[in-house]
């Protein structure tokens, strides 16, 4: 009798194909199926010849080929395609048995599906992967959550094709309960819209104002690679700026400036709109994305509006060296505000997310990998409960070296009319972290003359509400009710 599957694939796109030749690699049996069933012939007779794969042409000959209890894997488009397979395995699935998607869900959607496959007695896990084609060929970070039972089950699997760091530990463990680990995707997605928009600003400022060749570009991405911002897109940018087309030029001046985006930096804004943190960084990246792509109507704007702009001349090593304390200290803003974000949908979820193994996770693999993300996990480890990362000694430390450059940076481009959105809205919110007393009393002066809708007072202890009859026409009556 032939050997059974480990585990079972469904959908043999760009991401499935790579990631069961991952797990074969590894010394796994995997069977495949994918709906337009022609695909599976084509992968077992194709890249998985001589392999040891099991070509499925149905579902219930896919899940006949599985060692129980099994585990059958979805990696389909995100949605629909989705719930379709979940509703179709059910019935030729047995109790204990598991299913995974793999794909880009909204968590929300995996919350929903995680309690509706468990209410059928399977289990469920929701997993981010990530890092693209690459990645899941040679190892991508991997962030499972779902039902805990079902993590004993797929562990092996997941960290033995997941990325390793140098000391062999493997970028994948277990998030947490239902959305955590679709959740946790989202927010590295979030973070490098992030990280991207950075290094663009970075660029614009180099090629606009210091008017910089792509070659002098390249050493200082080169350089920039060997210190505290060594990361996979700095070390692309560096690559991106020496790429010359077939006339010898830069293909990077030939590419359209309209950016596209699927939606996961939108999900990672609205979600900290709905927990009630400031997002900023990531939420401004989302929104020059949608800028950029307005790309006729800012051709139309750009013959209309002159902008009154000095000319500054600033010394050029010293200006560069400004523009990477600028985006290395936005950085740190961006993954202090997305772990403040984790940490709210946490308490909101009721996940008890481990942090430090978070960043972990994320330190190979996957898009945002950096040497940063070690920090991070040593800012955890020493203190699990660490409200914000900016309060770390290492991170407060790096901040506070960086300012003078990053005020620098701020300012000139202000004055010189180059938009640097995500490096001055870290730093905007950085001056709002540190600042004692914000002008939001005014705000709320302004509440309760319009609406009555009360204050608190210095003087007194918080949540003693108070209302002012303002004009002399006004009730004493607080509003109660009435949401500005
Ligand atoms: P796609 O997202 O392009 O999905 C292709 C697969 O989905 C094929 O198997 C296709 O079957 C199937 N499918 C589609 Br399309 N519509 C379907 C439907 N209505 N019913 C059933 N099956 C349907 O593939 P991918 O780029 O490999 O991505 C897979 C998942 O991984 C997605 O959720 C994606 O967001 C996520 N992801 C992708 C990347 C990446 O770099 N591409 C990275 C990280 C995560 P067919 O062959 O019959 O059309």
């Amino acid at each position: 009798m032939t050997k059974k599957a480990d585990i079972g694939l469904i959908g043999l796109a760009v991401m499935g194909e790579n990631l069961v030749l991952n797990m074969e690699s590894h010394g796994y049996t995997v069977a495949v199926y994918n709906r337009s069933v022609e695909k599976v012939d084509k992968f077992v007779n194709g890249r998985g010849k001589g392999k040891n794969f099991i070509g499925a042409h149905s579902l219930e000959e896919l899940v006949q080929n599985i060692e129980r209890p099994r585990k059958v894997m979805m990696l389909v488009k995100a949605g629909q395609p989705v719930d379709d397979f979940i509703e179709k395995l059910i019935p030729l699935l047995d109790e204990g048995d598991v299913i995974i998607d793999g794909g880009n869900s909204h968590f929300p959607d995996t919350i929903r599906r995680t309690k509706y496959v468990e209410s059928k007695g399977l289990l469920y896990i929701g997993t981010g992967v990530s890092g693209g084609e690459e990645g899941a060929l040679k190892g991508p970070s991997m962030m499972p959550g779902g039902s805990p039972k079902a993590w004993p089950l797929v562990k092996d699997i997941f960290q033995s094709i997941a990325a390793k760091v140098d000391d062999g530990t493997p970028c994948c463990d277990w998030v947490g309960e239902d959305g955590a680990g679709h959740f946790v995707k989202m927010v590295h997605n979030g973070i490098e819209y992030g990280d991207m928009q950075l290094i663009s600003e970075a660029y614009h400022l180099m090629r606009d104002y210091l008017k910089l060749s792509h070659d002098e570009m390249h050493d200082i991405f080169d350089l920039w690679n060997q210190g505290d911002l060594d990361s996979y897109l700095i070390e692309i940018t560096r690559d991106i700026m020496g790429y010359r087309d077939e006339n010898g030029e830069p293909l990077l001046e030939k590419i359209l400036d309209a950016a596209g985006q699927k939606g996961t930096g939108k999900w990672t804004a609205i979600s900290s709109l709905e927990v009630g943190v400031p997002l900023t960084l990531i939420g401004e990246a989302v929104y020059s994305r949608i800028l950029s792509s307005q790309k006729e109507e800012r051709l139309r704007a750009a013959q209309i509006i002159k902008a009154k702009v000095s000319q500054l001349d600033e010394e050029k090593e010293e200006f560069v060296n400004a523009i990477h304390d600028a985006l290395f200290a936005s950085k740190i803003v961006s993954y202090a505000q997305g772990y403040v974000l984790m940490r709210e949908a946490a308490k909101e979820n009721n996940w008890n997310l481990n942090y430090g193994g978070i960043a972990l996770m994320w330190r190979g693999g996957c898009i945002i990998r950096s040497a940063f993300l070690g920090k991070i996990k040593d800012a955890f480890d020493h203190n699990p409960e660490l409200e914000n990362l900016i309060l770390d000694s290492y991170f407060h430390d790096k901040l506070q070296a960086a300012q003078e450059g990053w005020r620098k940076v701020v300012s000139v481009a202000a004055r010189i009319g180059i938009p640097v959105p995500t490096f001055s809205s870290a730093l905007a919110y950085f001056d709002g972290y540190r600042t004692a007393n914000l002008p939001a009393n005014l705000l709320q002066a302004q509440r309760d003359y319009f609406g009555a809708h009360t204050y608190e007072r210095v003087d007194k202890d918080r949540g003693e509400f108070f209302h002012t009859n303002w004009t002399g026409r006004g009730g004493d009556t607080a509003s109660s009710t009435y949401q500005v």
